[in-house]
């Protein structure tokens, strides 16, 4: 039914069907293993296009019946192709009316219909709702809906779908029905329909032209205790978006609902958004200060798309990053400002907005570099895939955000506005480009974006190098700034890119000092954007007294590796003084790399390993200052990723790496004991939970350095932990404590454990987090339990299974993306594993089964010995027959 493994699509075959639809009136007939699906659609030619026939694909359908205006197909009108159904037709529009049956419960994909505790949802996007009904299932064809359903009144009192409801009614044999319409056009990807035994929280507002809406989060019974902070976000996200951008909801009625089982985290169904309950339900007692951020970012995200992607949407799927690069820049945008909302001054938003900035920027580090640097290396817009499903990735989201947030630093934040304001007027209502999108950048603002278009043509990560030299005899500093791309698979020559270089110059008092451009009037910023468009360009700054320290990059203004050689005591400095948050936090991130690496080098050649004194000098002068901001000290004090450094490291070897880890927490933890106990003791929140980002940034500190003090170990840490464990009055501390006991080789971790698991073990959400802790903890003694055997024995834990993806995600994504120095162990019992777990997944659901594969294709980077046991493994699993193509594309590019 698809396309053959090995035969990519190309962006460039894009053609416009011959015939697109206008309406569609779908007929559900519910039932577990046979459900009827009714499919009344008007087909309408497209002026634009060659002529040809009506194009339908299908995906798993048994098709009972076809009628062409009413009557049976003549004698080969109607074929049947490898991927769907051939019509052909004379006149200009034709109803067609197409009858298919299909069996929800035997999904296990979790794509099209399926059933999740005993209820019936969908997932069509990308290419799901084929696997529902024939259709020209691709996001350029428009239509107008209708929607009835019909179910087991008892089993499935509330009937969903896209829109507003007209009509609900009783049916003989304890059956029932609801019909919606959605007033709007959409592609078929935006289709949703619910139907399931769920209780909503409901709220009416009035939105910004005095509309009043009803919002309405639909949930499990049992779950409604858990609610409130998704309707809070719901309504936060509405204002933002009236305010921010002049963007209204659009329809009388919109929903979330949560399900448990769901590939990813949620999707943005035209007024019926489906959600994973992990990114709806939150609590005091169930959910973490991280889970209440991503409840928030994730509803504000769906809701975004209402606009930036429902609206207007993509005219094929190479498009992706124009909805969901430009949804992610928007949902980003809405946290730092919820951040700064909540702060009381001026500094205190600006170390705010740098805390989201921080995390934004350590996952596109952690996740989008090594992607950049693999065999899956793609621009934000593709130029062919195999599987979409596979094209998902942190590329198209996060470094597509990147390519959007430096537009907006580029044109100013009324300038992108103007952009988007006439984004809107052109192409409502339609299905466009990226160039489309850039194109209103560039027009409402007299700009030039045509360079600027590379960043959609060209992948890898670029490095930025910058050399400054200063002149004692005339006061002038130049800064050349020059940059390389290295090449990518598919894409060995680069090119030049067009980038924003937020730049400052610091003073020996650590002051910023004024900038002055020769030759420009202007002067007296403290930061200045610098746009380097090719290979090599010098700056040259005035008016100096002393040769200045140059912080470059300020706020990552674009996503690039930043090669600049700065010695320990200028890392330092910056660490101390640099008046830009982000950049004061990346000079520690860059010290700490220097330190890790250092270590593991020492570590890898059996050499004694020793902290620099400088270092720990430095960091316990951030440690004990308290004009920080709590949130802000937690992300600075906090090590770079593993992920990260490994990429960081000349040849990957995760052994060493995460001695050089332990032995820095350690120490670390040891030397400065009393300084992390005083902060620990006085950054005790009073009274009831409440999710603030004060309280929040409290608790994090205080988990981060409870987490120190527990790697090094002492009795008091330990007791401190576990007293923190039984008295914790919410997830926050007692996950926290948890987690502190977890990381370190005390044996109170086993009981806490175990007293874990006992109080949550009938609470799916909490328990992914137990599944998770353990999969990722790292071994503080050779005595510790080998992780790959407690992973296997957590795998027979009646709470796990295979088909539910967050215990995928939590338990074997945990071992096998969170825990390289367990998952790489010499022996190879780990790759033995990812292949038996790949293969398992490949058979029920393989866009889970491609995550997990992915785990894997960076293997280029690790050591040679390293590198030949992992190409064994994919050469092994390339020889399978069956391989879905999902996994078929990350097995084939991994060994290409
Ligand atoms: N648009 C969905 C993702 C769909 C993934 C399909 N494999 C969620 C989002 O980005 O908002
Ligand atoms: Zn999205």
């Amino acid at each position: 039914m698809r396309t053959p493994n090995g035969s990519p699509i190309r962006r460039e075959a894009y053609r416009p069907l011959a015939y697109g639809v206008e309406t569609v009136d779908l007929d559900f007939v519910l039932e577990a293993q046979a459900t009827l699906v009714t499919n009344r659609m008007r087909c309408v030619r497209n002026p634009d296009s060659d002529a040809g026939p009506i194009v339908l694909l299908g995906d798993g359908l048994t098709l009972v019946s076809v009628r062409i205006d009413g009557a049976e197909p003549a004698p080969g009108q109607l074929r049947e192709t490898g991927s769907g159904l051939e019509i052909d037709v004379n006149a200009d529009s034709v109803v067609v009316e197409i009858v298919t049956r299909i069996d929800p419960s035997a999904n296990l994909t979790l794509s099209g219909l399926y059933r999740s505790r005993g209820g019936y949802y969908t997932q069509c996007e990308a290419e799901g709702f084929r696997r529902i009904t024939y259709f020209p299932d691709r996001p350029d064809v428009m239509a107008r809906y209708t929607v009835r359903l019909e179910a087991d009144a008892a089993l499935c009192p509330v009937l969903l779908s896209n829109g507003n409801l007209l009509e609900t009614g009783s049916l003989p044999n304890g059956r029932h029905f609801a019909r919606w319409e959605d007033p709007f056009p959409k592609p078929s990807y935006l289709f949703a329909l619910v139907a399931a035994d769920l209780k909503a929280l409901e709220r009416r507002v009035t939105t910004m032209s005095g509309r009043e809406v009803l919002l309405q989060v639909w949930v499990e019974a049992r779950d409604l205790d858990r609610v409130d902070h998704a309707m809070e976000s719901l309504i936060h996200s509405m204002r933002w978006d009236e305010e921010t951008f002049g963007l209204e909801l659009d329809l009388d009625r919109f929903m979330i609902v949560a399900v448990s089982d769901f590939n990813m985290g949620a999707m943005e169904n035209k007024g019926l958004n489906i959600f994973n309950t992990k990114y709806v339900l939150a609590n005091p007692q169930s959910g973490t200060d991280v889970d209440y951020e991503n409840v928030e970012s994730v509803v504000a995200h769906e809701y975004f798309h209402n606009w930036t992607g429902n609206r207007v949407t993509c005219r094929d799927w190479f498009q992706l990053t124009l909805k969901e690069g430009l949804t992610v820049f928007r949902d980003q945008q809405f946290s730092a400002d919820m951040l700064a909302r909540a702060s009381d001054s001026p500094a205190a938003a600006a170390s705010a907005r740098a805390v989201t900035r921080i995390a934004n920027v350590r996952v596109l580090r952690s996740a989008q570099f090594p992607e950049d640097a693999g065999p899956m290396a793609h621009p934000i817009r593709p130029d062919s895939y195999q599987e979409i499903n596979n094209f998902y990735t942190a590329t198209v989201y996060e470094k597509g955000s990147e390519v959007i947030r430096m537009l907006h630093t580029l044109l100013g934040k009324e300038g992108f506005r103007n952009g988007m304001d006439l984004y809107f007027s052109y192409h409502d209502g339609q299905a466009v480009t990226c160039d489309d999108f850039v194109g209103c950048m560039a027009e409402a603002n007299g700009a030039d974006l045509d360079l600027f278009m590379r960043w959609y043509s060209q992948a890898g990560t670029p490095r930025l190098k910058a050399e400054g030299v200063f002149d004692a005899a005339d006061g002038s500093y130049t800064l050349t700034l020059s940059q390389r791309t290295p090449p990518t698979p598919g894409q060995a020559d680069k090119l030049p890119l067009h980038i924003p270089v937020a730049v400052g110059l610091i003073g020996a008092d650590g002051k910023d000092l004024p900038l002055q451009l020769e030759g420009e009037a202007r002067a007296g910023d403290s930061t200045r954007i610098l746009e380097l468009k090719e290979a090599s360009k010098s700056w040259r700054f005035t008016g100096l007294a002393a040769e200045p320290v140059p912080s470059i990059l300020r706020g990552f203004s674009a996503p690039v590796i930043l090669e600049v050689d700065e010695n320990d005591a200028r890392l330092a400095f910056r660490m101390a003084h640099d008046s830009d948050p982000f950049n004061r936090w990346d000079a520690a991130q860059r010290y700490m790399e220097r330190v890790i690496l250092a270590l593991a080098a020492d570590a890898a050649a059996g050499r004694q390993l020793e902290v620099p004194q400088a270092f720990g000098h430095a960091f316990r002068a951030l440690l004990v200052n308290e004009s920080l901001d709590p949130a802000f000290l937690a992300e600075i004090l906090a090590l770079p990723a593993e992920t990260y450094l490994l990429e960081c490291m000349p040849q990957a070897d995760p052994a060493p790496l995460r001695a050089a880890l332990m032995h820095l927490m350690r120490e670390l933890g040891h030397a400065m004991q009393a300084d992390f106990l005083d902060r620990y003791l006085d950054l005790e929140v009073d009274g009831d939970y409440r999710y603030h980002p004060a309280d929040a940034g409290k608790r994090a500190l205080r988990n981060l350095c409870l987490r120190y003090l527990t790697a090094w170990g002492g009795a008091t840490a330990i007791d401190l932990a576990q007293k923190q464990f039984e008295h914790a009055g919410n997830m926050t501390e007692r996950y926290g404590a948890l987690a502190a006991l977890v990381q370190s080789d005390a044996p109170a971790r086993f009981d806490a454990l175990a007293a874990f698991h006992e109080q949550y073990k009938d609470d799916a959400l909490v328990l992914d987090k137990w599944f998770l802790l353990q999969a990722s903890a790292w071994r503080w003694s050779e005595a510790a339990p080998a992780t790959l055997e407690q992973v296997r024995a957590l795998m027979d834990n009646p709470a796990f299974s295979l088909s539910n993806p967050n215990k995928v995600y939590s338990l074997l994504g945990g071992y096998f993306r969170g825990n390289a120095a367990e998952f790489h162990r010499p022996d190879g019992a780990g790759y033995a594993f990812w292949v038996e777990q790949v293969r398992a997944l490949n058979k029920s659901n393989p866009q889970v089964a491609s995550r997990m594969a992915r785990a894997l294709e960076g293997w280029r980077k690790f050591t040679p010995e390293i590198q030949a046991r992992i190409r064994a493994v994919f050469e092994t699993l390339a020889k399978d027959e069956g391989l879905s193509p999902d996994v078929a594309e990350i097995v084939g590019k991994a060994l290409a």
